[in-house]
């Protein structure tokens, strides 16, 4: 027994009840009505089962194990921790749901190119609505955007801007950029443009307004949010876009051959900077159609694909993302 003392953590996230138990507390629970769950990687069939049916209220018992290497398990659009699936090991882990709906559930662990197919999903039927509410379409669907069109950037900045530099000049913004629709539905290089011709910025130069327009881009972001899309970029991004976002993380070559395109670099002006938020949001929902790039859609919530997208946008905007690997 790995544990010395039961481990038991209760977190109520976006509808997901998460119990953790040690194996033998989960004894308690009894063996009827719990539904034996088999990782493999995804060439070998992935979840077994990969559709589990629940009701809202009633507890979900799972016990988990791996056939081949070290998985995690983890459910998509909650913040709940991912619990590790080892081969040889059962892990017992209780869900209840107090939302119907269809929940995606995926391995955390970079088992290999195909990882991310590691994917199953959980249809909880029940509760007090037939049928959950229907939500907002996502912004890049309101605004209509063509994310398969190419979007490189009209105009560039020569060196890397500087938001801290920007700062200085925060007083001259004029309002109507100062808005998070602004932000969401304008790339950096459309900014640029707006900014150029704003009668009360003509004293800046071409360098002082990207510095400006890299510091309306962190303001668009907070500390705490900037932290988030680093965390979830490191585990769901990184195996691909590399750790320093230039398309080279260790899967990049075996993607390349898999779909025969390589993961984006946002460390390239052209295209980064010609990209909306709400277009890398469509991107990023949708994954890449046919190329190697997932649809995080299932996976992240609404605020957490932001946070990502504030944190790309630091591969051009802020000196120490920026500059590493260069
Ligand atoms: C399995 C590899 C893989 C993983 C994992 C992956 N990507 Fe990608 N990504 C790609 C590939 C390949 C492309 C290029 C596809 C294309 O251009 O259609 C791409 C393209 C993109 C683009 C489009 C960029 C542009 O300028 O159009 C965005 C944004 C993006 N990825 C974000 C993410 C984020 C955020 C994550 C993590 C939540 C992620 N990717 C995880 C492979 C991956
Ligand atoms: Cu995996």
């Amino acid at each position: 027994m790995r544990y010395s003392e039961p481990l038991s953590r209760i977190l109520i996230i976006s509808g997901v009840l998460l119990v953790l138990a040690v194996p033998f507390a989960a004894q308690a629970i009894g063996a009827q009505g719990v539904i034996e769950i088999h990782a493999r990687m995804a060439e070998s069939g992935g979840w077994t089962p990969s559709t589990i049916r629940a009701k809202v209220g009633v507890p979900l018992h799972l016990r988990m194990t791996s056939d081949d290497v070290m998985h995690s398990f983890a459910i998509g659009q909650s913040d709940t921790p991912a619990v590790d699936v080892l081969p040889g090991q059962m892990t017992d882990v209780t869900l209840t749901f107090d939302k119907p709906g269809t929940y995606t559930y995926y391995c955390t662990r970079w088992c290999g190119p195909n990882h991310w197919r590691m994917r199953g999903t959980i249809e909880v039927t029940g509760g007090d609505s037939a049928s959950p509410p229907p939500g907002t379409p996502p912004l890049y669907v309101t605004l209509n955007l063509d994310i398969d069109a190419a979007h490189p950037a009209s105009v560039t900045p020569v060196g890397i801007p500087q938001a801290q530099r920007g700062a200085q000049f925060a007083d001259l913004l004029p309002t109507t950029v100062m808005s998070l629709e602004y932000y969401r539905s304008h790339s950096p290089a459309q900014a640029f443009e707006d900014l150029r011709v704003d009668p009360s910025l003509t004293s800046l130069n071409n360098s002082d307004l990207w510095d400006l327009i890299a510091y309306l881009w962190q303001s668009n972001s907070t500390p705490e949010g900037l932290a988030e899309g680093q965390r979830l970029f490191a585990q769901n991004c990184a195996a691909c876009h590399g750790e320093s976002g230039r398309g080279n993380g260790v899967f990049s070559v075996d993607i390349k051959s898999l779909a025969g395109k390589t993961p984006a670099n946002f460390s390239d002006p052209t295209t980064m900077l010609g990209a909306a938020p709400a277009l890398l949001q469509g991107k990023i929902l949708r994954g890449g159609m046919g190329t190697g790039m997932p649809s995080w859609g299932p996976i992240l919530t609404d605020q957490q694909t932001w946070n990502i997208i504030s944190y790309l946008y630091t591969f051009q905007f802020n000196e120490n993302t920026a500059a590493a690997g260069k």
